[in-house]
């Protein structure tokens, strides 16, 4: 078997172990990254599309912001509306932050392309990864590399950035791991649209037929969701079927608003859930994004937390392999866990605000929040401080 020595083994090459290896880098940290799937398949992943302000910040701070200051749309809100009403949001009003359309593919490409220039080691297409000796100082991550080569990376500490699929999560022993989960009794069916999008701002809306969001990804591509329930197959829907009920829910000819259809690039259908993993630390492995945590995506927070996890971390595990300092490292768990559930709560929040569950009672309930949430500046200044974000360490 062929081994090598690093500073820190980082499982998966999303946005949080890319990133993780860059912030890592800027401390004078070495590190190498082991990942299933090709370059390509990670790059072009359709995911998120909005990052807060805090992760707009971040990426500025550490030299990824460029190609985002010029090509990113900076938002100062959004809509939220229900049959007859739309109501503006104004986040920079409220709480003087904003968030920025810019799509996960794009952050994914720009992280791609800074490891590149930093001489940053990827493996690509690896198979087999199994993590070892977490409860020792040299812990390990093994894996057959796509030439067929057993290798052995041996390292200070582990991150597990390895998504929800991952082999990390289950790398922390039973007796120490508790898991929280709520599986959403819907689905979103997504689709990518080649026409401009017929809003400046996203639209949350709240309809009987079922919740829907008018997204966007560039001044010539859109991007919708509709709640569908959790059998849809996203061939089940034709073209003329996403645009009849994107027309209906979202409010086409509600006071002179019109949506224009176009035609669809990409379809698929999401499940929605929250689930949590703790700790996120285990010996000398540490979880960092969707590995420790998954919410639904109606807050928009996904990506935003994966991004909040390694600006923890990496100064952590910085720390740890060379000051020899353990205190940052110890609080990464309980530090990282205070905004994931704060997180948690506000995506679960949105979702049930949002969604059709087929209770009448909650159905009025909806409503009454959503009035209030829109009307008072109280609530309004809730959803702004929690959708633009958290300052990082909150
Ligand atoms: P990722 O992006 O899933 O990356 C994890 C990486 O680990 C690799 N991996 C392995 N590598 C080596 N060995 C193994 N055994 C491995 N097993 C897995 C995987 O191939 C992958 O490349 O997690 P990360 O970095 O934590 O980033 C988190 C974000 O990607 C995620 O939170 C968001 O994309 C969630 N999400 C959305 N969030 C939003 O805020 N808004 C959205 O609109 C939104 N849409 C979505 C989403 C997630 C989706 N998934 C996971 C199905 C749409 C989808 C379809
Ligand atoms: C997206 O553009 O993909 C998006 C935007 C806002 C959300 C979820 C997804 O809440």
């Amino acid at each position: 078997m062929d081994t090598v020595r690093t500073q820190v083994a980082i499982i998966g090459a999303g946005p949080a172990g890319m990133l993780l290896s860059h912030l890592l880098a800027a401390e004078g940290v070495e590190s190498v990254v082991v990942e299933t799937r090709s370059q390509e398949y990670v790059a072009s992943r359709i995911r998120a599309g909005i990052l807060e302000q805090s992760t707009v910040d971040l990426l500025h701070g550490c030299g990824l912001g460029e190609r985002l200051a010029r090509e990113g749309d900076r938002h100062r809100g959004i809509y939220l509306q229900w049959p007859g009403e739309r109501h503006h949001l104004d986040f920079v009003d409220l709480t003087g932050r904003s968030v920025w359309v810019y799509g996960q593919t794009e952050v994914q490409k720009d992280l791609v392309e800074a490891r590149r220039a930093g001489g940053q080691v990827i493996h690509y297409e690896v198979e087999d990864t199994a993590l070892h000796d977490l409860e020792t100082d040299s812990p390990a991550v093994t894996f057959t590399d796509s030439g067929g080569v057993a290798r052995r990376v041996v390292a200070d500490a582990v991150a597990g950035c390895d998504g929800s699929f991952g082999p990390s999560r289950g790398a922390v022993p039973d007796d120490v791991r508790r898991t929280w989960e709520k599986v959403y009794p819907y689905s979103w069916f997504g689709i990518l649209a080649d026409v401009a999008p017929s809003t400046d701002e996203l639209i949350y809306a709240w309809h009987p037929d079922g919740f829907a969001l008018h997204s966007m990804r560039s001044a010539h591509v859109s991007r919708f969701y509709l709640q569908v329930p959790n059998d849809t197959e996203a061939d089940d829907w034709s073209d003329d079927r996403i645009w009849e009920a994107l027309a209906a829910r979202l409010g086409h000819g509600q006071d002179g608003w019109t949506l224009t259809p176009g035609p669809v690039t990409d379809r698929s259908v999401l499940p929605m859930r929250s689930h949590v993993s703790t700790p996120m630390r285990h010996g000398r492995l540490f979880l960092a994004g969707d590995a420790a945590h998954i919410v639904p995506p109606t807050g928009a927070k996904g990506l935003n937390l994966a991004v909040a996890d390694v600006a923890l971390l990496a100064p952590a595990l910085a720390a740890l392999v060379l000051k020899d300092d353990h205190r940052p490292a110890d609080d990464y768990s309980d530090t990282a866990l205070r905004r994931v559930w704060r997180c948690t709560h506000f995506s679960w929040w949105m979702t049930t605000m949002l969604h059709q569950s087929g209770d009448p009672f909650e159905r009025e309930l909806q409503l009454s929040q959503l009035r209030w949430v829109a009307s008072s500046e109280a609530g309004a200044t809730g959803l702004a401080e929690n959708y633009a974000g958290l300052p990082i360490g909150f």
